[in-house]
């Protein structure tokens, strides 16, 4: 009898453990392994299993666990190859999961891997070839943003070229000009569809560098973009790209660089230098006021152009698809705060820190990353 009954506790003790087990199992990394099978809440809407299957198929090309998760590297710059007047590139489309935040990832379409895309430079005048590979499972264009491109280069689908069909490419030919911060986007495969091919990530900038260069100490690119993220990293615009629903857009994580607080790393300045920022405001929907703490910057370039005569600010307004080019001389050391003034954003995500070498935050752990 006794023995008996040690049995039985020994046993329901190890039914306990292993009840635990399975439940620490289940929980640690929900967020990046998605194998629990009861649909989610996306959009404001409740999507089933076969939904989500059915929508990682057309736009993803496999179910979404078998997508890689790519993290961030820092900022990706290229400058092509030239070969006498003339730079090539090579952007290819593709589905990933992106890591915008430690541990959070969302289902995107990336130029060359990354969100945003690489940032192209090019110097005023010269012949710029970019060759554009679709490896997606939709058509899709590049629109050249403030670029005065030839019209039969301006990523129109159905005006101004055929759309590039999954598995083609298409060679983009044009003159960079005028100088100044540009951006490339997709325009869908389509017209309508620019919103949802946007909202899966396919952006970057494109820096056109004057004959007569003006270099500043520090020189950041911050592209700003809004997102729609589900559960289990499923992207809302893979609804409207699957076709499955319209969706009403109800942003809510927002990024500098593909990154969302604390994860975006500090920018770093020494006393003195001359710091300028360029923001490309490649958001589908969503204003950003970007603001500065303990400085006060001039308004050099919008939408890549010089500003006659720059206006002294802290907060620059970007809509959606605007540029701004701001300088300021780093003379006020310390650590501060660079974010979106729409304050929901910034809590959302954007937001990150100007930061003196030598200077620290008070807390560390509050502060995050702190890159
Ligand atoms: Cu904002």
């Amino acid at each position: 009898m006794q023995r008996h009954r040690k049995l039985v506790l020994v046993g329901t003790a190890f039914l306990m453990f292993a009840a635990v087990a399975v439940v620490a199992v289940s929980t640690v990394g929900s967020e990046e392994q998605p194998t629990k099978r009861d649909g989610i809440e996306l959009a404001g809407m409740t999507v089933s299993d076969s939904d989500l299957d059915a929508m990682a198929r057309d736009t993803m090309g496999d179910t979404l666990e078998e997508i890689p998760i790519v993290e961030p590297k820092g900022s990706i710059e290229e400058s092509g190859v030239l070969r006498g007047r003339t730079r090539s590139f090579e952007l290819t489309a593709k589905p990933i999961r992106w890591q915008y935040r430690a541990g959070q990832s969302v289902a995107a379409w990336a130029y060359n891997g990354s969100v945003p895309g690489p940032t192209l430079r090019a110097r005023e005048g010269e012949r710029v070839e970019v060759t554009v590979r679709n490896e997606l499972p939709v058509a899709t264009t590049v629109h050249w943003h403030g670029v005065d491109v030839p019209w039969t280069q301006d990523g129109i689908p159905g005006v101004t070229q055929e759309a590039i069909e999954p598995g083609g490419t298409f060679t983009y030919e044009f003159t960079a000009k005028p100088a100044g911060t540009r951006w490339y986007h997709t325009h869908g495969g389509r017209l309508g569809e620019e919103a949802s091919q946007l909202d899966m990530g396919l952006s970057g900038a494109l820096l056109v560098e004057p004959r007569v260069a003006a270099p500043a100490a520090v020189d950041e690119t911050l592209v700003l973009d809004d997102w729609q993220i589900g559960s289990r990293g499923y992207n809302a615009a893979m609804m409207t790209g699957a076709g499955h629903a319209a969706h009403s857009a109800a942003y809510n994580v927002f990024t500098v660089n593909g990154q969302a607080a604390p994860d975006i790393p500090d920018i770093v300045v020494k006393r003195g230098q001359l710091v300028r920022l360029r923001f490309v405001n490649a958001s589908t929907m969503s204003y950003h006021p970007m603001h500065l703490h303990g400085h006060q910057f001039r308004i050099t370039a919008l939408d890549g152009n010089p500003t006659p005569a720059p206006v002294t600010r802290n907060v620059a307004l970007l809509a959606p698809g605007e540029t701004a080019d701001v300088e300021f001389v780093a003379n006020n050391p310390g650590v501060w705060m660079l974010h979106c003034h729409d304050l929901h954003h910034a809590d959302a995500g954007m937001h990150q820190m100007v930061r003196y070498e030598g200077y620290r935050p008070v807390d560390d752990d509050a502060h995050g990353a702190g890159h």
